[in-house]
């Protein structure tokens, strides 16, 4: 009883007033589902945990017994029902079992089992038997899977060998670690309740068990789904598999299964024939593959879903493409000849990394489905997350609150799925309420080696589909040799997923039949792994010698649907030669109708202003400090920031966060949907935004003001994310995807911590455009900022953001001056922004909005510059007319008398607050200007001009807070030299180069604070250097 104890034991505090309250109000209590909070389970448990027959694997048997018990006491055999009431009444060991009644025939289904039953002279060894029996039933369920024909080379590769569990009858001596013999195998007993290998019958001889089990969890097919906690979800799936004669499919299903496999494996074949040197990821050894998605379509689509959006690495890629997506074959063929030129920017990495979207009537169903193949980056497994967002956004746009239209489908290569840590980050946004998509298909082509590696050596787990098992999904493992079985559970996959909007894995056990690519050598490293690989015969021969056998096809009928197939290649590989041109704008995986004009350009290059009226500013103000809903307490500490709030609304200032709600509070109100997500971004980290109030009252009782703006506002989404970066940051990165018209913002908890997804930073959001000809408008918020915290926290990294632009440091742009900003803008393939004020961050937010493309949006955002009481923005810096600036140049003293301002110290953000204070201290307020460039990049090279021309007899000062190596200081340099036409130097004041982001020191962090100041302002700082 060891695991029922252990189980109520977990289950939950007991109370006192629990404790004694009457059985009877226990027992009905439980029936309602409060079962864990009561004591006289407990009772039960001590009373019988010494049962000497009540041991081991029978405990779990007699725990569900128990609990079905419960429900229903009729639901068990006369004799458990009897000891569960005893042991209920507290019984001691030993004198709550009582022999049952003798089994009544009628009860049987077979007409000898009265015989074989009723007349056992021992019932305490009947009992024992039955014990035994039902143990060897759930042995099954549970390690089945582990002597089941998967591996289609028989080499076992996949999967730790090992001898074959005890529990499992390989062999008649097996029986005897049950107490049974063979003498044994042609007695009847009675099935529980949680097998359905007897089909209409409820008793079987032990014989036809073993067999029935055998069908059901050891041939081609290995169910993993045991550790599922909860019961209906695996009675279902016992259902699936163990019914007799699941396995049936007609003869339309057999030749449309085999017309599929003639596309996939011929598909290879054609393209192996005309570019046999060329490297394609084929997926031969795994055609069925092919087969296994279109089922999960199939099934999909005639469960209601709409839209499918898909995500997959290298291998068989073209032959989706080609033969799930139906893009044109002319069109994959063309992809191989060098000759092609592109008509659009983008890099043409076609063949293995860009997407496609194609809407198309399933042929099964009659219905339209929509089917996108996300466009990805070789970093294996980076864009599962990324297809979850997208996925997400979808479901959301649409309304799809359940799933049941949009659905994802993730493909993994073995290796990768069991390595890659994002995996394991996806799963775990599957079930949270912001990240949910109501459950994923993943597909593993499990060929059983990734690339040279054999999985003895690159996974600790025994499958690679071992991650799957944290979300409690399903793992079908299956022979991709058998055809027919993939199909099986490609189909209770797909079902599942509609009945319980839940993850669930297939893992398709194949091989790879060239190398790693077609080039690669295999035989170098896996030696008798591909020996066997050469004498293995293809799985479309192998199934079609099946079918034809079976005569389920004829084999004119095979051979000609073999010619049909290779005629449709060749016609489109004789027009693919006519295509001169490759239009990388046809490969979007996410097209934005009517945002472009009909070209694919930006419908105008001007942005309006990002200003707001008075009267929306006040109201927006007003929602932010109030609580508008009845009824609802809010904490003491927070009514004092509202009231707060209030008051900067009543002076017409800005703090950071309600310039933050200002911008977020407009455009809900224009009408664009508002995603903020990241950890612990509904309060702010630094406790300063508080988007949702909690009631102090009612538990988990919430207001979100920001939806409560207008009546026919956009909605808010602002969500806590997990602990996850990589995996959050590619989910919001996908939903951003799927419409220009939201504005999605991840917030770092500290800038730092986005190193932690730097792989969707750099393969899909510096690059994006450039790969994949996709626009994206995603917003970035890192905190960053030298507080004296020390070297964690403190710096988001701009130098690697900045690094990054695509922008050349040498060149002026050459713009018109209406024109500069915009087209600058247009041009880049980020904007980076450091804003010092409210209003500023105000109106970028808006601008990213407002403007007629989409680019991603860096800002990093400062810590104590939330509560710096210069850091406030009056309402007229937000008023119509007003708008992002760039630049904000020196507005004090400075501007009287130009000529006589000796330097000119450009900086970005909060150390223009110690710069300011420290020329201030110094009585220089007319001798030096200080200029905040707040937008990096694209960088403001017109509007630094102004200000270098301004003052001609300024020296060029160059001040960060960071170290030398790290900040703006080698992206900036050059930008001013360029500016300057290299006619004066650009000095630097800050700190000295370091390893670490800052000192972990207070004391030293101020002395270096305090000596670059004196850099700064010391204007015979650079006296004598050149
Ligand atoms: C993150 C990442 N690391 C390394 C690689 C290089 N790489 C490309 S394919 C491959 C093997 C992948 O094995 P598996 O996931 O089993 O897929 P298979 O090629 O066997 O289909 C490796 C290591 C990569 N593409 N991405
Ligand atoms: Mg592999």
């Amino acid at each position: 009883m060891h695991r029922l104890r252990t189980t109520v034991v977990r289950l939950g505090p007991i109370t006192a007033t629990q404790t004694a309250k009457s059985q009877s109000q226990a027992r009905s209590a439980a029936v309602g589902g409060a079962l864990r909070t009561f004591q006289p389970i407990r009772s039960y448990t001590a009373s019988v945990s010494a049962e000497p027959f009540l041991n081991g694997t029978s405990s779990n048997y007699v725990e569900e017994m128990y609990y079905a018990w419960l429900k229903n006491p009729r639901s068990v055999h006369k004799s458990w029902d009897i000891f569960f009431r005893n042991a209920n009444a507290g019984a001691p060991p030993g004198a709550a079992y009582q022999s049952p009644p003798p089994l009544g025939g009628a009860a049987l289904g077979l007409a000898n089992a009265q015989a074989m039953v009723g007349v056992q002279p021992n019932v305490e060894k009947l009992v024992e038997d039955h014990l035994a029996v039902q143990s060897l039933v759930r042995a099954y369920q549970i390690r089945g899977h582990h002597v089941a024909q998967l591996d289609p080379l028989g080499i076992m590769a996949a999967i730790d060998p090992g001898p074959p569990p005890s529990d499992i009858i390989t062999s008649n001596d097996k029986l005897e670690f049950y107490g049974l013999d063979e003498s044994d195998l042609d007695k009847v007993f009675r099935l529980p309740t949680t097998t359905f290998i007897g089909g209409s019958e409820s008793a079987l001889p032990l014989r036809e068990i073993i067999q029935r089990l055998e069908m059901a969890y050891c041939q081609s097919i290995g169910v993993e789904f045991m550790f599922i906690n909860d019961l209906e979800q695996c009675q279902w799936i016992r259902q699936k598999f163990e019914r007799p004669g699941i396995m049936q499919f007609t003869l339309e299903e057999k030749r449309t299964l085999l017309a599929r496999m003639v596309r996939s494996t011929r598909f290879e074949e054609f393209l192996q024939r005309k570019w046999s040197s060329e490297k394609r990821f084929g997926l031969e050894g795994c055609e069925s593959l092919i087969p296994a998605l279109k089922t999960i379509i199939d099934k999909s689509s005639m469960n209601g879903v709409e839209s499918i959006i898909m995500g997959m690495p290298h291998r068989g890629r073209l032959n989706v493409l080609a033969n799930v997506i139906r893009k044109e074959l002319d069109q994959i063929f063309c992809q191989f000849d060098s000759k092609l030129e592109a008509a659009d920017e983008g890099s043409g990495d076609v063949k293995y990394h860009l997407g496609m979207w194609h809407r198309r009537i399933n042929r099964v169903t009659d219905r339209n489905i929509t089917l996108s193949l996300m466009a990805n980056p070789s970093h294996l497994e980076a864009v599962d997350p990324v297809v979850q967002g997208k996925t997400k956004a979808e479901q959301f746009y649409c309304g799809d609150t359940e799933g049941n239209r949009v659905m994802s489908i993730l493909l993994h290569g073995d290796a990768a799925f069991a390595g890659q840590g994002v995996v394991y980050e996806t799963f775990h946004l599957s079930d949270l309420p912001s990240y949910t998509t109501h459950g994923t298909i993943h597909v593993v082509v499990n060929n059983q080696i990734g690339f040279t590696t054999d999985p003895r050596v690159a996974r600790s787990s025994s499958y690679p589909t071992d991650v799957a098992k944290v979300v409690n999904a399903p793992i079908f493992h299956v022979n991709a040799d058998d055809p027919e079985a993939v199909m099986y559970v490609c189909n209770v996959a797909a079902e599942w997923r509609a009945t319980f909007h839940k993850d669930v894995v297939v893992d398709l056990v194949c091989y790879r039949r060239n190398g790693h690519n077609e080039m690669d050598e295999p035989m170098f490293t896996q030696p008798l792994m591909y020996k066997q690989i050469k004498k293995q015969k293809g799985v479309l021969k192998k199934y079609a010698e099946k079918l034809i056998a079976e005569g389920a096809v004829t084999r004119q009928e095979y051979e000609e649907e073999i010619a049909k197939y290779d005629k449709i290649c060749e016609e489109a590989y004789a027009r693919s030669k006519d295509e001169k041109i490759l239009h990388i704008k046809h490969w979007l995986d996410s097209p934005w109708p009517g945002f472009f004009n009909v070209d694919g350009q930006p419908k105008s290059m001007t942005s309006p202003s990002t200003g707001l009226t008075e009267e929306e500013l006040g109201h927006i103000g007003h929602i932010a400090s109030s609580v508008p809903v009845e009824d609802f307490t809010i904490h003491g500490g927070l009514s004092r920031i509202l009231k707060g709030r209030a008051a900067m609304v009543g002076q017409r200032v800005c703090d950071w966060a309600l310039g933050e709600y200002m911008a977020f509070g407009s455009l809900l109100k224009e009408g664009t949907h508002i995603r903020l997500s990241g950890q612990d971004v509904e309060r702010g980290t630094f406790s300063h935004r508080h988007h949702v109030l909690h009631d102090q009252n009612v538990d988990k009782r919430i207001c979100i003001p920001m939806n409560h703006i207008a009546p026919n506002q956009a909605p808010y989404t602002v969500c806590n994310s997990s602990l996850s970066e990589y995996g959050v940051l590619g989910f919001e990165l996908g939903f951003a995807m799927a419409s220009p018209n939201a504005l999605v913002l991840w917030e770092a908890q500290f800038g730092d911590f986005h190193n932690t997804a730097q792989c969707i930073i750099d393969q899909f959001i510096c690059p994006g455009q450039a790969k994949w000809v996709r626009q994206n408008g995603i917003v970035l918020l890192l905190p960053h900022g030298m507080e004296g915290m020390g070297p964690e926290h403190s710096s988001a990294r701009p130098e690697r953001f900045l690094q990054m632009c695509n922008e050349d440091p040498d060149a002026y742009p050459k713009f018109s001056a209406e024109e500069f900003a915009v087209r600058q803008l247009y041009d880049c393939n980020w904007i980076i922004v450091n804003c010092s004020t409210p209003a500023n961050y105000f109106h970028v937010l808006r601008r990213q909005i407002l403007q007629p493309f989409r680019k991603p949006l860096i800002v990093f955002t400062p810590k104590s510059l939330l509560r710096h009481p210069d850091a406030k923005s009056s309402f007229d810096d937000m008023l119509p007319g007003t708008h992002f600036q760039r630049l904000i140049p020196d507005s004090g003293p400075v501007c009287e008398k130009p000529d006589g301002v000796k330097r000119i110290v450009f900086c970005t953000g909060k150390v223009y607050y110690e710069l300011t204070r420290e020329r201030k201290n110094r009585g220089m307020d007319d001798t030096v200007a200080i200029a905040r460039i707040e937008q990096l990049s694209p960088f403001p090279f017109d509007q630094v001009k102004v200000e270098t021309d301004r003052y001609p007899n300024a020296d060029l000062v160059w001040c960060q807070e960071e170290h030398k190596n790290q900040g703006y200081y080698d992206y900036v340099k050059p930008r001013l030299r360029t500016t300057v036409d290299r006619t004066r130097p650009v000095w630097y004041a800050g700190r000295g180069p370091a390893a670490a982001p800052a000192t972990g020191n207070k004391a030293a962090h101020l002395v270096e604070l305090q000596r670059f100041l004196d850099t700064a302002l010391n204007l015979d700082a650079f006296t004598g250097q050149s």
